[in-house]
């Protein structure tokens, strides 16, 4: 019997590891919302490509920090993906055992073939951290698009208050992808003045827009003043520090009558 120990230390640690891996397994795996024809049973016509990408969210940048705020982390922020509503109506089933501690906030990652919405093939909900890279579900690992062909694809990312960016021109995307870097110039971005610039070389995506609709006015005026105090997950806290104040007025001030250059 007393033999018998260590043996059975190691079968609850094999146990341990086993779970461990299931687990870490199943958060890393971006649950994508793909747009594909019917299975033909030819599997080599479909791969798991990663989406590479770093982006900033202006609401949540400090240019002294020289990174995003992770004020809403982990109490504020949602277990379950918040874009399963108008305008975005994303589905997806992407859930979080936890709130890694690096996590900014969710943001909806949207893969094109042409420039116009329309062409989308895919989308998922992923994590965006304080660095500014989009992760998948373990704040980590790159998001894997799973079932979509590798090839050249525009690369939409949404958040729910600020301004939506395009990559200038189709990326290649691959299991490998190469780091896209949308913070490093204003023409990384699709279109005229489709960023802000953060005042140190970098740029990022607009804050303003309370309602996620792509343009930045009066209407978000409105949700910024009927949520004024309020202290949650709220859309029109525009500077992401977890309460809707005169701070989320002045950005939305500052950028009114932005539209996002991103093409319908
Ligand atoms: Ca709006
Ligand atoms: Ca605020």
């Amino acid at each position: 019997m007393k033999n018998f120990f260590p043996f059975l230390w190691l079968a609850l640690f094999s146990g341990m590891v086993t779970g461990q891996q299931a687990l870490a397994d199943f958060i890393n795996r971006s649950l994508a919302e793909t747009m594909l024809p019917a299975d033909t049973g030819d599997r080599s016509l479909r791969s798991n490509i990663t989406v590479n990408v770093k982006v900033y969210l202006e609401g949540a940048y400090s240019s002294v920090a020289g990174r995003m705020t992770t004020a809403l982390n982990p109490a504020l922020i949602p277990l379950n993906q918040p874009y399963n509503r108008s305008p975005w109506n994303y589905a997806g089933p992407e859930q979080l055992p936890v709130v890694p501690a690096v996590m900014t906030d969710w943001v909806l990652v949207e893969l094109r073939t042409q420039t116009a919405g329309s062409s989308m093939v895919a989308r998922s909900a992923c994590l965006l951290t304080r660095e500014g890279t989009v992760t998948g579900l373990n704040g980590i690992d790159l998001p894997l698009f799973e079932g979509v062909t590798a090839g050249d694809y525009y690369v939409v990312i949404r958040h729910r208050n600020h301004l939506a960016v395009m990559t200038a021109s189709a990326i290649p995307l691959s299991e490998s992808s190469s780091l896209y870097d949308f913070t490093m110039a204003l023409d990384r971005a699709y279109g005229a003045n489709p960023m802000v610039s953060l005042g140190n070389g970098s740029f990022g995506m607009f804050s303003g827009d309370a309602n996620g609709n792509g343009s930045i006015n009066n209407i978000d005026l409105v949700q910024w003043r009927t949520n004024f105090s309020r202290i949650d997950y709220n859309d029109a806290d525009l500077f992401a520090d977890g309460v809707v104040n005169s701070l989320d007025y002045i950005k939305w001030r500052r950028y009114n009558a932005k539209r996002t250059a991103v093409p319908n």
